[in-house]
């Protein structure tokens, strides 16, 4: 019975996440083949193949993958020398089985960061040497383990605010602005033939964008290798205009780099950071998680139409841009639906949670027939 009722389920609604597919037909990839990679972030349980319709999608329609946590310095390392490689081993080796380009994520980063990694007993900084010294234990040891199979590394995150100053992080407490240029060298050291990245989001900020501009320079000028910056995609239906993305992107290979988007994703919902010009008879929670069940046609054209704005701009700077990265699979595996208010149901992806693509994905698909 319960099989007749998954054949059934197959035949229909999950048609398209159930393997019932012919190779030939065209898919995400296949579209964007002569573009850029076109990849998705992966938790352990989609590596593990928990569920098979997010194997079947991810296999059918992308040819990149990126880490969404195993990677972080709490999940390799989360004590002092006790290094735990189990799940990005599964992640690479989920990769390499698909023959899907691969990107480690990430290296040095304030958050997700353990803390005896910048801290001692008492919670006192460590000195500049012993942070050197575990920065290179750590970002030895890890790229070193995956050397010549994972193809780029997100050296340094998020190391950057929007009015172009240093995040005022652990790392830049102890080491200053040198972290940074600490982390490539030891990372290209480690791997010298793969990519290196810098990687952030808000990256469409005029002040962030200089200031990251200056650093690619910096960086080449000192004869360190970075290859791309890493132009995180979280935005939502207002935010950030085209143009401010466009200039992003311009000015990144301007300074010498490709530019990748990393985390792709766009929230239907309303933003706490506006003003929602919403009904005041509702109350904030349903104000703020207004569509709990199902995305209203007329909210789906809009977010649809500004995906495909996204995607066309992407493909226009195709010469630039080596990889769009989608954060998640389905609507329904989203850090967005408990990000930044837990608990709503967003739709910021381009499959939903039926395992159906979104109609700009169809539509992106069917251009290239
Ligand atoms: O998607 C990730 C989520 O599962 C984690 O709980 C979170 C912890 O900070 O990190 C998320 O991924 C982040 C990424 O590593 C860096 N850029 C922002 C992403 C969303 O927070």
């Amino acid at each position: 019975m319960k099989k007749l009722l998954s054949i059934i389920l197959c035949s229909t609604a999950l048609l398209g996440a159930c393997g019932t597919h012919k190779a030939s037909e065209p898919t995400l990839k296949s579209a964007l083949a002569d573009k850029f990679y076109i990849g998705t972030a992966l938790n352990s349980w989609q590596v593990a193949g928990r569920d098979s319709n997010i194997t079947d999608i991810v296999t059918r329609h992308f040819n990149a993958i990126v880490a969404e946590n195993c990677m972080k310095s709490e999940s390799l390392q989360p004590r002092e020398g006790e290094f735990r490689f189990r799940q990005a081993d599964e992640f690479v080796a989920f990769g390499e089985r698909h023959g899907m380009h691969i990107t480690g994520h990430c290296l040095i980063w304030h958050s997700q960061l353990p803390r005896w990694f910048c801290t001692d007993e008492e919670g006192n900084n460590v000195s500049p040497e012993l942070l050197r010294q575990r920065m290179k234990t750590h970002i030895s040891t890890v790229v070193g383990r995956y050397k010549g199979r994972v193809k780029g590394w997100d050296v340094v995150n998020e190391a950057i605010m929007e009015d172009g100053s240093y995040r005022k992080s652990k790392f830049y407490e102890i080491l200053g602005e040198e972290f940074i240029p600490l982390a490539f060298q030891y990372a290209h050291e480690a791997d010298p033939e793969a990519e290196l990245y810098y990687n952030d989001y808000n990256m469409f900020h005029a002040g962030k964008r200089e200031a990251v501009c200056r650093l690619v320079r910096q960086l080449k000028e000192r004869g360190l290798r970075i290859d791309a910056v890493g132009m995180q995609g979280h935005i939502d239906m207002q935010y950030p205009s085209l143009e401010e993305f466009e200039a992003s992107i311009n000015a990144y290979a301007d300074a010498g780099v490709k530019v990748m988007i990393t985390e792709f994703d766009m929230s239907a919902l309303p933003s706490p950071w506006q003003s929602a010009n919403l009904s005041d008879t509702l109350s904030y929670e349903q104000r703020m998680n207004p569509y709990v069940d199902g995305l209203p046609d007329s909210i789906s054209a809009q977010w649809n139409a500004r995906m495909m704005e996204y995607m066309q701009l992407f493909i226009r700077h195709a010469d630039d841009i080596t990889r769009v990265t989608t954060w998640g699979v389905t609507d329904g595996n989203s850090w967005k639906n408990g990000f930044p208010i837990r608990g709503r149901t967003d739709y910021p992806l381009f499959f939903d949670r039926q395992y159906r693509p979104k109609p700009f994905v169809e539509e992106l698909i069917k251009s290239k027939k």
